[in-house]
């Protein structure tokens, strides 16, 4: 039970919790990871025999963090200690991790959430939107992404090595565990009203965005690749429809401002690519993000040399189309010129430098990202 000044509401989750495991002959403890209490739920913990176990880095998930380093048991299980869970189903969870799940979600939604037990903007608006984002990017089932109670086997717990501090520690949980392939089953279960007098810990706004923000830093799919793509094959579309001359359909023309509107939409889509691998690539390295068994492959592919010479060729040929229309400045005296015609040139060729020139600096990022990796596989002395 991680416990932030749960003096109201501690006893009650103790007991509830030895009930089911006396009621179920469970061989148990009962852990409190206390985060710097200071309305002495320590004495409560103690008094009605818990384990205390003091966490003196502040947040949810590093309290959750500190009780599981200290349990010792073969499975663990979490729930807050506010009573909004109910102690008294935990059995069933034991139950699933017995029968093989590596992790057990408890789902509110499947369940019943009590008459004031959830704001109507939690129920209808957060953990729905945060869900559905988290299955739609992590391919998993889950319906309730931030159940407080659940449970674990203790190897597979370890395996996931999670680091986050705070509230989205509930999130990094399932995550790790739906791309590692872990065997993750949901148990229906009853959500109450809090018993105590005080506001949540929680604040809706600032733990909201920290999830959203979590997911989407771990998923540059979504958040980075497929828009990058979008845009890139949006601008090279338009820009071959304008290239060579307007393009009338109706009564409309397209024409070099199109040109100019798709050089950006390239621009903007190619740094959506390339930034997106980077961004992988840091995740797989400092083991924030799930592994990538492909991310070896294109490492290997994308050599910081073939990334200058493809960097080089793009933005050279980029300085070609730009002296090229330089070159046609000088014929006319270096007097006005007609933009519909020179235009086009000057425009394909500064995008052409500017993508070139990303991809050079590109390759010096992925390549700084790879140096761990690569000195890891193979002695870098004997090549
Ligand atoms: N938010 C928060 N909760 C903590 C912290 N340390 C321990 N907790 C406990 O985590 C549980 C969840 O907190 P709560 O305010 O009920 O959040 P909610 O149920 O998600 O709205 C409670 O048992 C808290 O006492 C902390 O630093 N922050
Ligand atoms: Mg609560």
């Amino acid at each position: 039970m991680p416990c932030l000044d749960e003096a109201e509401t501690l006893a009650g989750c103790i007991q509830a919790a030895r009930e089911c495991i006396q009621g179920n002959d469970l061989d148990a403890e009962i852990i409190v990871a206390d985060n710097g209490s200071r309305d002495g739920s320590q004495e409560i913990a103690e008094r009605e025999g818990a384990r205390l176990v003091p966490v003196s880095e502040r947040g949810y998930g590093s309290a959750l963090r500190g009780g599981f380093a200290a349990a010792r048991g073969r499975y663990v299980l979490m729930g807050d200690a506010d009573l909004s869970y109910d102690f008294g189903q935990a059995h069933l969870f034991v139950e699933r991790l017995r029968e093989g799940a590596d992790l057990v979600m408890g789902s509110r939604f499947r369940g019943r959430i009590e008459p004031g037990a959830m704001p109507w903007h939690h129920r209808w608006i957060g953990n729905p939107v945060l869900s559905f984002v988290g299955r739609l990017f992590f391919r998993t089932r889950v319906s309730d992404f931030h159940c407080g109670l659940r449970a674990m086997r203790r190897e597979a717990y370890e395996s996931l090595g999670l680091r986050t501090t705070g509230m989205e520690f509930a999130s990094e949980m399932v995550v790790k565990a739906s791309v590692r392939g872990l065997r993750i089953e949901e148990v229906p279960i009853t959500l109450r009203p809090d018993g105590r007098s005080r506001p949540p810990h929680l604040r809706s706004w600032r733990d909201g965005w920290r999830h959203l923000r979590f997911l989407m830093l771990l998923s540059p799919r979504w958040t980075l690749l497929l828009p990058g793509l979008a845009a890139l094959f949006l601008g090279l579309l338009l820009g071959a429809i304008v290239a060579i001359g307007p393009f009338v359909v109706g009564g409309i023309t397209l024409d070099v401002h199109t040109l100019v509107a798709s050089s950006l939409l390239v621009l903007i889509g190619f740094q959506g690519v390339t930034t997106s691998v980077a961004v992988r690539l840091y995740g797989v390295e400092e083991e924030v993000g799930p592994p990538a068994p492909w991310i070896d492959r294109v490492s290997r592919a994308i050599t910081l040399e073939r990334g200058l010479i493809l960097g080089f060729a793009l933005t050279l040929s980029g300085f070609g189309l730009v002296g090229y229309t330089l070159w046609s400045w000088a014929q006319e005296g270096f007097g006005p010129l007609d933009v519909t015609v020179t235009l086009r040139p000057m425009v394909i060729g500064a995008t052409l430098v500017a993508v070139g020139v990303q991809a050079l600096l590109m390759s010096f990022v992925y390549s700084m990202l790879g140096l761990k990796r690569e000195a890891g596989h193979g002695s870098p002395a004997s090549r």
